[in-house]
């Protein structure tokens, strides 16, 4: 039944359907399947569509309308995923965004339900994040971590000039810089000295925690 369900999810963000979508991720909490598997399969799915749009075979409206899809899906999803097990200590403080020039909110936004149900506490600053909004939460909340999703190649580069800044205002040596989202890869995380990347929203938790040795 579980498979049933998540096809059916994934379909619904490949037919641009919102309210299929939403009843679809409903299910999944009725039939207590992972509410992970199913963001997986969300992810999947609108993938295809920006590969389609990659390919000329889509256009914005087609992208838009999946992206829909998927964000009437998550709210149900994330309700779930923050009953997870979680982790009684607090884990460490992140200030997470997408970088300026960049919309892209829907990864971003995984990654820090995850990283809420973990245990951290998260200050998401939302998309189209500048250096300067960066720098001045990070100066008045003092974070362990700053993670920055980008997924234009072209917004990628604003991930270092935080970096730069952070370097500037003397914070870097205190705060740990995770960076990812699909326009980034380790060579380039590498490149402009971030701490870690990670490709996925799960595995960028696990990473957050060993950086701060938890
Ligand atoms: C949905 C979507 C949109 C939606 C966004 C809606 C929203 N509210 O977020 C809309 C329609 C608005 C949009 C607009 C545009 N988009 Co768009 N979009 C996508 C699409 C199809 C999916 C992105 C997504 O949500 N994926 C699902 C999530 C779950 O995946 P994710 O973001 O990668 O996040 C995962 C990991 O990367 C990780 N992660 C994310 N952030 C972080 C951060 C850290 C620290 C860590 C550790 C991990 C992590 O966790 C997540 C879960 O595992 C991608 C295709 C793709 N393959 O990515 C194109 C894509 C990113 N878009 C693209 C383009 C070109 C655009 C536009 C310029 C189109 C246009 N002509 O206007 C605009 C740009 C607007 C702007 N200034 O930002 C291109 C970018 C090409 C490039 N290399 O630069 C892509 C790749 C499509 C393509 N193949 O051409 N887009």
């Amino acid at each position: 039944m579980g498979n049933e369900i998540f096809d059916n999810l994934e379909k619904a963000v490949k037919e641009f359907d919102a309210e299929n979508a939403a009843n679809w991720a409903r299910k999944v909490v009725e039939a207590k399947l992972d509410p992970l598997k199913a963001v997986e399969a969300l992810t999947g799915a609108i993938r295809d569509v920006g590969d389609a749009f990659a390919a000329g075979d889509y256009f914005l409206p087609e992208l838009l309308g999946a992206a829909e899809a998927m964000q009437s899906a998550m709210p149900i999803l994330n309700e779930e995923i923050k009953k997870g097990p979680g982790k009684i200590v607090s884990a460490g403080k992140v200030v997470a965004g997408t970088v300026a020039g960049d919309i892209h909110n829907i990864g971003k936004s995984i990654f820090c339900t995850l990283l809420n149900a973990d245990g951290f506490e998260v200050i998401d600053l939302g998309v189209d994040v500048p250096v300067e909004r960066f720098l001045g939460t990070i100066k008045e909340h003092e974070p362990d971590i700053v993670a920055m999703s980008a997924l234009l190649t072209i917004t990628a580069a604003e991930q270092q000039n935080v970096i730069e800044a952070l370097e500037k205002g003397g914070f870097r040596s205190s705060i740990k810089v995770l960076v990812g989202g699909a326009a980034i890869s380790e060579q380039f995380a590498d490149s402009i000295g971030a701490d870690g990347y990670d490709p996925t929203a799960v595995g960028g938790v696990r990473l957050a925690r060993s950086l701060l040795g938890l």
